[in-house]
Order: C-alpha cells, then sequence, then structure tokens
C-alpha cells in the first residue's frame, strides 16, 4: 500500500528478479484503470492478475478472492497484493494479508504518518524507497521515521531504492523468512 507513484510495482519488480528463484510468486495488482502493472510483473514471467476497480479507490476481499480463485496459488507461494495507490483508504480492508506493508518516499515529506495515520497503524512494516533521492530534497529521514514510530511503534522498518537496489538484500531477507515462518 502506498500513495499513487511511491514505487509499489517498482519494488515488486526488484524484488521478484530477486528472489524468484526461491520461492513460488503470484501478483494481484488493484488500479482503478489500466493493465499496466500486471503487464510489467508479467514481464518477468510471474503470474499476475490485474483487478480495476473504476471509480474504486481501494481494493476489498471479494476482488482479492477472485483474483485469487484465478491465479491458484501453489501451497507456499508468497502471494503479493499491491493495492491502488491511496494512502486513505486500503487501511480500512481487511484483504486477509499475512503482513501488511505500506511504502512511502522522500518526496512526499516527513509529516505524512502524522497526517495520514491509519495506514501506518494498520501496517507491519514500513518500507521507505527512493532513498537515492534523499541528497536532492529537505525531506528528514529520521523525522519520517520517528513520525511513523509515534503512530505504530511496532513498525519494522527498510530504507530501500527499488530503482538503484539500495537496502534490498535486508528486505529480501526478511520476505523469505516470513514466507519460511509461514510454512512450517
Ligand atoms: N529515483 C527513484 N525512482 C523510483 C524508485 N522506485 C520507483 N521509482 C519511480 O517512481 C515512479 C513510480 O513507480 P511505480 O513503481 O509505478 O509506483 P507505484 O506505487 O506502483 O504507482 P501506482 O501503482 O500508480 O500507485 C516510476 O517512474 C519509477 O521508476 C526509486 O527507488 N528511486
Ligand atoms: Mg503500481
Amino acid at each position: 500500500m502506498s500513495s499513487p507513484g511511491a514505487g509499489k510495482t517498482a519494488l515488486l519488480e526488484e524484488t521478484i528478479r530477486r528472489i524468484k528463484d526461491q520461492t513460488s510468486i503470484c501478483v494481484v495488482e488493484g488500479d482503478q484503470q489500466t493493465n499496466n502493472d500486471a503487464d510489467r510483473i508479467a514481464a518477468l514471467e510471474i503470474e499476475a492478475f490485474q483487478v480495476n476497480t473504476g471509480t474504486g479507490c481501494h481494493l476489498d476481499a471479494a476482488m482479492v478472492n477472485h483474483a485469487v480463485k484465478h491465479l491458484n496459488p501453489k501451497e507456499g507461494s508468497i502471494l503479493f497484493i499491491e493495492n491502488v495507490g491511496n494512502l486513505v483508504c486500503p487501511a480500512m480492508f481487511d484483504l486477509g494479508e499475512a503482513k501488511k506493508v505500506v511504502i512511502i518516499s522522500p518526496t512526499e515529506g516527513d509529516d505524512k504518518p502524522l497526517k495520514y495515520p491509519y495506514m501506518f497503524q494498520e501496517a507491519d512494516v514500513c518500507v521507505i524507497n527512493k532513498i537515492d533521492l534523499v541528497p536532492y530534497l529537505d525531506t528528514d529521514i529520521e523525522k519520517l521515521k520517528e513520525n511513523a514510530l509515534k503512530v505504530n511503534h511496532h513498525l519494522e522498518l527498510f530504507d530501500v531504492s527499488a530503482t538503484k537496489g539500495t537496502g534490498l538484500d535486508a528486505w529480501c531477507e526478511w520476505l523469505l523468512k516470513k514466507n519460511m515462518l509461514n510454512k512450517l
């Protein structure tokens, strides 16, 4: 989950490149319109199902149910659900996720966890993406983390750049470990 353009699909693409040999993966993509994100995932030879919500601003459990039936993931797979880009509504809907991840990028400003707290309250993990842009911005990353933890002190934090690959080893290690634990 994230605002539009924070890098949900970019993070999925780079994550998939790194872990697809180690686990089976399927992806549900949520957007108001277009098949663009499912096409980006399919280009990596990973099964993706695109849900178009039209005027809707978030996925709901029935949409995910429909998508999962279509994808029919193998036992023990990782099923990624990319919600519609929106830092508000997706927080209110339980999709049955094992873990919820919120992505925020420094171009959005360090006050966003305080202004949109429900997303950060609901999440288990906060990925700060686009850290390669930090030198060009006046966003205070430490303040951003402090604000996220003020809203939810249980959040696990990862600093990454999906496009440059920074921080992705730690992120992928966390994902594979969680997936392994869920299989036990
Ligand atoms: N500099 C930089 N750009 C990034 C990074 N991650 C993503 N981008 C760029 O940000 C833009 C949006 O990325 P997407 O992956 O489409 O973002 P999204 O959150 O999936 O967008 P929606 O699905 O439309 O909400 C693209 O131009 C990406 O190349 C990053 O780590 N660093
Ligand atoms: Mg996307």
